[in-house]
C-alpha cells in the first residue's frame, strides 16, 4: 500500500498535505450531532460535548475506574502503565475488553454513534485506555499527533480515526488537561528518527521517537494557538487523529480520570506497519478482522453491570 504519510524518514520535519477529509460523512438533519458542531470538528479538529453521560451514568466508569486502580489483579499485567519512576498507574490499555462496564460505555451510541457519522464507515475501537493521571505523581504527555504513531508504529493507512475522551474526573486548568491546536489536523507534520525495536515499552510512559520538533511545534502553536477544554464528569472531549495534542504534569491532589477511546472506521483496518520493522501488539492496536461495534442506544446504567 502507497505511503501517502511518509514519516520518521527524513532528516528535516516537513508539513505535508492531509489527504483525507476531516468529517467523513454529509451532515443531514438525522446525523447525531448539529450542523455546527459537524462544522466546528471538520475547522478545528476536535469538539467538546458537556453532559453527555449524566452523573447518575457516569458514576458507573467512575466506580470501574476506581475499583481497578485499587485492585489491578485480574487484569492483563501487560496493559497496565506505571508513571515514570513511580509504581502509580498511569493507563490501563485494552480496558474495554477487560470491563463490562467501560466495554458498555465504548459502545454507547452517544459515542460510537457519532464515530460512525464522522467517520462515515462502521467503527471498531483501534485502542482503548483508562489514564488516570494521578494527583502529584501524573507525569505529562508530550506533544504529539497520534495518527503519526498509529501510522507508522501500528500500519494505519489514513486519517479517517479519532479519539473520545470521557471526562471521569473534573478537568481543571490545574491538573493537566488535555491541550490541543486547534486546525493542526489539516497539516500532517512529519517526525525525525527511526523507530526503535519495541518502542511502546517506552514510548506509553514517555514518548521520545515520533514527538516532533520543537521548531515546527512553536510555528503549529504560533499559527492555531493552544486550547484546553475543561470539564466536569460526562463531558466527552471527541478529537481527531491528526489534531496536535498534549498534557501538562499533574501536581494538584486532583486526579485527572478520563476513559479514552479511538473509533477506526472499518475500512481503514491496519496494515503492515509503515515505518517500523514490527507491528505493536494487540493491547495498544487492535489488528486483523475488525469487530464493528453496534451503537447501545438507552442508558448506561440499564446494562452497564451484566
Ligand atoms: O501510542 C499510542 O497509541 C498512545 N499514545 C499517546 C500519547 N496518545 C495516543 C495513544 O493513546
Ligand atoms: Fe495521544
Amino acid at each position: 500500500m502507497t505511503n501517502v504519510y511518509p514519516s520518521r524518514l527524513t532528516s528535516e520535519a516537513q508539513m505535508l498535505p492531509r489527504l483525507d477529509p476531516v468529517v467523513h460523512g454529509d451532515w443531514s438533519e438525522r446525523s447525531p450531532l448539529t450542523r455546527q458542531q459537524a462544522e466546528q470538528f471538520d475547522r478545528d479538529g476536535f469538539l467538546m460535548l458537556e453532559d453527555v453521560f449524566s452523573p447518575e451514568e457516569v458514576a458507573y466508569p467512575q466506580k470501574q475506574a476506581t475499583a481497578l486502580l485499587s485492585s489491578p489483579k485480574g487484569l492483563n499485567p501487560e496493559t497496565i502503565i506505571t508513571e515514570p519512576g513511580s509504581d502509580e498507574i498511569r493507563s490501563i490499555f485494552e480496558i474495554h475488553a477487560q470491563s463490562s462496564v467501560i466495554e458498555r460505555l465504548a459502545a454507547d451510541a452517544r459515542l460510537a454513534g457519532v464515530a460512525q457519522f464522522l467517520l462515515n464507515d462502521r467503527v471498531y475501537i483501534h485502542q482503548s485506555r483508562l489514564n488516570y493521571k494521578p494527583g502529584f505523581e501524573g507525569k505529562e504527555f508530550y506533544w504529539h499527533s497520534d495518527f503519526e504513531t498509529w501510522h507508522v508504529e501500528d500500519g494505519m493507512p489514513r486519517m479517517r480515526a479519532l479519539s473520545m475522551s470521557v471526562l471521569l474526573a473534573e478537568n481543571t486548568p490545574d491538573n493537566g488537561p488535555l491541550m490541543l491546536m486547534p486546525g493542526s489536523h489539516r497539516v500532517f507534520l512529519t517526525c525525525i528518527g527511526k523507530t526503535p525495536e519495541d518502542h511502546y515499552r517506552t514510548s506509553l510512559k514517555k514518548q521520545e521517537y515520533g514527538v516532533p520538533d520543537r521548531h515546527s511545534l512553536t510555528e503549529l502553536a504560533q499559527r492555531h494557538g493552544i486550547v484546553a477544554p475543561t470539564g466536569k464528569p460526562g463531558t466527552v472531549v471527541i478529537f481527531d487523529c491528526n489534531t496536535m495534542h498534549g498534557s501538562n504534569g499533574n501536581i494538584t491532589p486532583f486526579p485527572r480520570a478520563n476513559a479514552f477511546f479511538v473509533y477506526n472506521a472499518v475500512s481503514n483496518r491496519l496494515q503492515a506497519p509503515f515505518g517500523a520493522e514490527k507491528p505493536r501488539l494487540s493491547f495498544v492496536a487492535a489488528r486483523g478482522e475488525p469487530k464493528p461495534l453496534e451503537p447501545r442506544p438507552g442508558q448506561l446504567m440499564e446494562d452497564a453491570l451484566v
